[in-house]
């Protein structure tokens, strides 16, 4: 009885307050995210990075150029990697005890991938080049004092995002980085790399894409290049209008290779 509520008051802070990407769906198969919090079994069998990211411990503007902004704290490779086919959609689930993702942390939601050019098992994270397959920010006036935005989508579709795979992208290993920036304490960044203001959390995915796709990604940059805290769309105060029309998602524009594949979907 001790022994367990010990246990109980030493895991619960882990669990307070954010969320992690607890279920990885391809190809309509399920896998278990990476959780920190019950290491071990799940190691074997995710294609999603290990992370020391308990409890979804934010990253701060002052970590924009540092090592864990790539695939966040303590991350390390999947030993697995998913198949996916080209085309088709990688669903992910924010979700911790009976949590989504806290409601506070209004913000976009935010998809890149990059070529692994060998196994992504194995690759070093410091050579992935990104691009930006796609990104959703504020979406209208409703709901929030801030207005609803893409994290709020992700609370209402059970915690979940889809992430699209361009239906003619080059078969390969790839890591899918997905990522939540909360704005709730934006206002707070003082500069260019400010150890407070916008909140990044950062998730990466090892994906094998088949297919008879050609194009390949190029113009991507390595992670460490994407965000300054000083930058338009992580500085503003979301809580002083439910009106952010205009609001400058942050990071590169979207590759026009994943453009370019929307349109021979549609
Ligand atoms: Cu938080």
């Amino acid at each position: 009885m001790f022994a367990k509520l010990t246990l109980l008051l030493s895991t619960l802070p882990l669990a307070l307050g954010h969320s992690l990407v607890a279920d990885i769906w391809a190809n309509g198969v399920h896998y278990n995210g990476w959780d920190p919090n019950t290491a071990g079994p799940y190691r074997v069998d995710t294609p999603g990075w290990y992370t020391t990211n308990i409890g979804g411990s934010p990253l701060y503007p002052i970590d924009a150029n540092q090592l864990q902004i790539i695939c966040a704290r303590g991350g390390s490779n999947a030993n697995f990697t998913a198949p996916v086919a080209a085309g088709s959609d990688v669903r992910l689930r924010w979700w911790q005890v009976n949590v989504a993702w806290p409601e506070s942390h209004h913000g976009p939601v935010i998809d890149y991938i990059a070529p692994c050019n060998g196994p992504c098992s194995r690759v070093d994270p410091t050579t992935l080049k990104f691009v930006k397959l796609a990104q959703r920010g504020w979406i209208n006036n409703s709901t929030y004092q801030e207005g609803y935005w893409a994290s709020d989508e992700l609370i209402a579709d059970d915690g979940s995002w889809n992430v699209r795979i361009p239906v003619d992208l080059a078969p390969g290993e790839y890591v899918l980085r997905h990522e939540i920036i909360a704005l709730h304490v934006a206002f707070t960044g003082t500069g260019a790399y400010s150890p407070s203001g916008a909140e990044f959390y950062p998730q990466c995915v090892n994906l094998n894409v088949t297919g008879s796709g050609t194009r390949s990604v190029v113009g991507g940059v390595d992670a460490r290049e994407l965000y300054r805290g000083d930058k338009p769309g992580l500085t503003l105060d979301i809580h002083a209008t439910n009106d952010h029309s205009g609001y400058p998602i942050p990071g590169p524009p979207v590759w026009t290779g994943a453009l370019a594949a929307r349109q021979l979907a549609a």
